[in-house]
């Protein structure tokens, strides 16, 4: 007991949801690396899961969010990974503050690209917690 230095992180993914689709981009990291996700980061020291998404979102995507709240939270043990990871990641969703804006790809060496999918015609493969949460039956649309 208190042996193991390992300690799961908190990540925070945000649904940019735009009509019936969210943004969707392909993951160059090695989590999850060639799989599909939500644009999100690691939690920081102090931050609210509202200043988290929308930092990570403009960040990643240059995109500018409002109407940011909470949707869902999940516990994913990534056994797959060369290392263990084990991450609880809050799901936040959002809307464009702008419709007219277009995303960018601000970190083209952790991303392949930002497009828009509708949630019934998502690519594959998606990033294993976001997998599990589509295959329960969850929409981030209400
Ligand atoms: P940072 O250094 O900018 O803080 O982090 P990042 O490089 O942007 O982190 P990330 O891997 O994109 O996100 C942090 C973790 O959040 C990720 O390793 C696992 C967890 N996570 C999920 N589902 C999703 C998802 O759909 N998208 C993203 N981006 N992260 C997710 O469990
Ligand atoms: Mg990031
Ligand atoms: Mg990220």
């Amino acid at each position: 007991m208190g042996s193991d230095l390992r300690a799961p992180k908190v990540g925070v993914a945000a649904f940019v949801v735009r009509e019936k689709s969210v943004l969707i981009g392909k993951r160059l990291s090695s989590t999850g690396n060639s799989t599909y996700a939500l644009p999100g980061g690691h939690l920081e020291f102090g931050e609210t899961w509202e200043e988290c998404a929308t930092r990570e979102v403009k960040e990643e995507t240059g995109l500018d969010v409002k109407k940011i709240e909470f949707v869902t939270v999940t516990n994913n043990i990534l056994k797959s990974e060369t290392t263990p990871k084990h991450y609880v990641t809050i799901f936040m969703r959002c809307v464009l503050a702008d419709p007219q804006q277009i995303p960018q790809n601000l970190e083209p060496d952790k991303c392949a690209g930002w497009e828009w999918y509708e949630w019934e015609n998502l690519p594959k493969p998606l990033f294993q917690p976001l997998e599990t949460l589509f295959e329960s039956g969850f929409t981030p649309f209400t």
